[in-house]
């Protein structure tokens, strides 16, 4: 057995467990942790943040882009709460995100003496954003420990967890039992109800599935374009599963379509989602149970029944319970037209829909020209970010992130970071406005220092644009802590060392994009804009067409 330090314990067991990349930002709990990072700094690639959120934001990115494991190392206490809105998002977006922090010494925890970071119950405040927690209280366990933080990570919903190691123990010596890499299988569905729903889905007159995030957590994409054209179904992605079904496909659909897919459809399979709008909205819920036979398929048993009640419920990981669907459809199915023309007709309404909101439309257009087919793009808060949501076609699964039901302000630029240092080979671009973009103003050094070379693109109309047009829409003009004052940012990008262009319109932007993004550098676009209109979209039902 190894005598190996508690800092050196934890590296090599994220070393057998297949972690290369942390993100990271050191203090004096974490000395011996970073020190045994030092000496094996030829196999972790350890890249140090300017602020505790950019180090989750980026492991975020890191997780969504590769479908890996995305890791980061903080200091406890401030700097654990620090990443705190970056770890709500990843939560939310059931991202796969190892968090590991420090403690105070071992023998004072939880005494209320003090000390430097230290807070109380700790690991009770995170657990309220992660969905498992460990503290080591010796080396020996730290592999057990991180072993199992993989398990956690790789087996049911992927959300993030939380390992804390106190300083004395990271620096204490004892004998370690490494462990190996974990492997192991993700549940696979219930053999009589994958009959049930295969026998409800191939009897439909009229299937429909909507897909969430699940799918692309999940891998399960091919798995889902075989059952969709199987049944000649619709499938409709909420914004965490763009790309699951690419858009050029006749069959994929944005949430946008489904209240006007919704109503028809005699049977719906619900696939890794967790369909909130049965719940929110009134028209969802006066036609989601009207003689409608409800699946739904998700890996956490939490969500069945929270926000509908479903027909027949299916605990399972995506990739296998839509694999074992497809396979048992077969036996049930009868052939249905194709909904080719139908289909199509409803992708230009929703188009032509969309494009009515301006200028967001163009600009997020522009962007999709330049961007290529596997680009990835991060989507913020801000106007253009909005209208992309709902109305940006997207190709491939893995390539558009959201803060999902979040909605975090500063997750764009950081998360992108992330995302390209994941996947060096793609093009990755950021949309933010100002007020989110300085947030993680600082990560630019990050960029630099990193050559991440991510192309950013800040929306630039001084503002809080978004509230500050509800306080002029619907307060009157009562406009409070919303003017924003901001550097020049052409300024500011030659200030950190790195590209800065100005595009004043969309025509601007796209050539922009066109030149940087046949480069690999770091960029910075600055596109000054004026007040923009809330984007709104016209259900086909209630334009009468
Ligand atoms: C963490 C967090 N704080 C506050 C908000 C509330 N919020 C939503 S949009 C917005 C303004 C966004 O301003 P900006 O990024 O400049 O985008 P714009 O609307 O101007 O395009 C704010 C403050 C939020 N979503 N998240
Ligand atoms: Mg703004």
């Amino acid at each position: 057995m190894p005598i190996l330090t508690g800092g050196q314990a934890l590296v090599q067991q994220l070393k057998r467990e297949g972690i290369d990349t942390i993100f990271g930002l050191p203090g004096v709990q974490l000395d011996w942790a970073f020190d045994a990072l030092y000496e094996e700094r030829e196999h972790f690639r350890v890249i140090h943040t300017r602020h505790e959120q950019g180090c989750a934001y980026m492991a975020d990115g890191f997780a969504r882009a590769t479908g890996k494991i995305g890791a980061f190392l903080v200091v406890p206490g401030p700097g654990l709460l620090n990443a705190g809105g970056a770890l709500s998002t990843a939560y939310a977006c059931s991202s796969p995100v190892l968090c590991i922090t420090g403690q105070i010494d071992s023998q004072h925890i939880d005494k209320g003496r003090g000390l430097l970071h230290e807070i109380p119950d700790q690991k009770g405040m995170i657990s309220h954003v992660t969905k498992w927690q460990a503290l080591a209280m010796t080396p020996a366990e730290i592999p057990g420990i991180v072993h199992e933080a993989i398990r956690q990570l790789s087996t049911g919903r992927p959300r993030p967890v939380e390992i804390e190691i106190p300083p004395d123990v990271l620096e204490a010596k004892g004998e370690v039992t490494l462990l190996d890499a974990w492997s192991g299988e993700r549940p696979g569905p219930d053999s009589d109800l994958i009959d049930r729903a295969a026998q409800a889905l191939g009897a439909s007159k009229r299937p429909l599935i909507f897909a969430g995030g699940g799918i692309i957590s999940g891998g399960a994409w091919e798995e889902l374009q075989r059952l969709s054209e199987m049944l000649e179904a619709p499938v409709i992605m909420s914004n965490n599963a763009k790309g699951a079904l690419s858009d050029r496909h006749h069959l994929g659909l944005p949430a946008r379509a489904m209240s006007e897919l919704g109503p028809d459809a005699d049977v719906i399979l619900f696939a890794g989602t967790r369909f909130v709008q049965g719940l929110m909205s009134p028209t969802v819920q006066a036609w989601l149970t009207a003689d409608k036979t409800l699946i739904k398929l998700d890996i956490d048993d939490q969500e069945m029944g929270r926000n509908f009640a479903p027909t027949i419920g299916i605990v399972s990981d995506a990739k296998k319970g839509l694999g074992a669907l497809g396979e048992r459809v077969e036996r049930y199915n009868h052939k249905r037209e194709s909904l080719r023309e139908e289909m199509l007709s409803l992708k230009q309404y929703l188009a032509d829909d969309a494009a009515k909101t301006s200028p967001q439309a163009e600009y997020s257009l522009a962007i999709r020209a330049e961007l290529p087919e596997d680009g990835i793009f991060l989507q913020e808060s801000t106007q253009v970010g909005y209208w992309s949501s709902a109305a940006f076609p997207v190709y491939q699964p893995r390539t558009y992130f959201t803060a999902g039901y979040q909605g975090t302000l500063g997750f764009g630029f950081a998360t992108a970071l992330g995302a390209q240092v994941g996947r060096p080979d793609r093009k990755v671009v950021s949309v933010n406005g100002d007020g989110g973009f300085f947030y993680n103003v600082q990560e630019l050094s990050t960029m630099v220092q990193q050559k991440i070379p991510l192309t950013s693109m800040v929306f630039n109309d001084n503002a809080y644009g978004n509230v500050k047009r509800t306080q002029e829409l619907r307060f009157g003009g009562h406009v409070i802590a919303t003017d924003l004052h901001n550097p020049d940012m052409l300024k500011l990008a030659e200030a950190y060392g790195l590209e800065g262009r100005r595009a004043k319109t969309p025509q601007e932007l796209r050539t922009a994009l066109h030149e940087v993004l046949k480069r690999n550098d770091p960029v910075l676009i600055e596109v000054p804009v004026g007040p923009m209109p809330q984007a709104r979209f016209t259900p086909r039902r209630q334009a009468g067409r």
